[in-house]
């Protein structure tokens, strides 16, 4: 599944996201970027040892990483170069604010890919895990934060794909890139 914005696109695949190709893969971390279960711990397992001692010397530079924020890393032993480690909302209701964090997780993600002048990011689905933001709701948040930053951002990767690692996800998230 995929869907044209000018000369970028997004594209949804089943997966597994140690195993993505792209320059850079997103992380769904903590604000102590010092690892965790989920995508977060197999992200590390895969990557090795180099990952989180980056992370801890940004810890020790900028101190903990606020939600919506992103940081980026190398990849250590993953195919992708990089990790762009971001911390999402946790879930609390919807009137947290939760919205407008997410959409800064993946703006803030983007940022930081086009200052390195990446030309593939793939993505997990930030938050709607251990976190608990509902899929229904995040999905039009993720791809639309995606699409206007691949619209409106000169420097943009030109692909981005979303790895959903369990069939309900990859289906909600097919209904919202159909319906944007
Ligand atoms: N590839 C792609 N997606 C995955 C993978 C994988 N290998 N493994 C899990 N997912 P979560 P969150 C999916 O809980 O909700 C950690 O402890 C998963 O099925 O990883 O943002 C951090 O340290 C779900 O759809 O992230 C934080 O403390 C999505 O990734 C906290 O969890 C996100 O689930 C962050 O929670």
């Amino acid at each position: 599944m995929e869907r044209e914005f000018g000369d970028r696109k997004i594209q949804l695949v089943l997966g597994d996201i140690t195993e993505e190709r792209s320059d850079a893969i997103v992380n769904a971390a903590n604000s102590s970027l010092l690892g965790g279960g989920g995508v977060d711990g197999a992200i590390h397992r895969a990557g090795g040892p180099a990952i989180l001692e980056e992370c801890k010397a940004i810890r020790q530079r900028c101190g903990e990483c606020p939600p919506g924020m992103a940081v980026i890393t190398t990849g250590g032993r993953l195919a992708a170069r990089y990790v762009i480690h971001t911390v999402g909302p946790v879930w609390r209701g919807g009137r947290a604010g939760e919205e407008s964090l997410l959409s800064s997780c993946y703006r803030n993600s983007l940022r930081l890919a086009a200052e390195k002048g990446l030309s593939s990011v793939a993505f997990p689905s930030i938050s709607t895990g251990i976190y608990g933001f509902p899929a229904a709701k995040a999905a039009p948040v993720a791809l639309g934060a995606v699409a206007r930053f691949l619209s409106e951002e000169e420097r943009s990767p030109s692909i981005v794909r979303f790895v959903l690692f369990d069939e309900g996800t990859f289906h909600t998230y097919s209904e919202a890139l159909a319906d944007l």
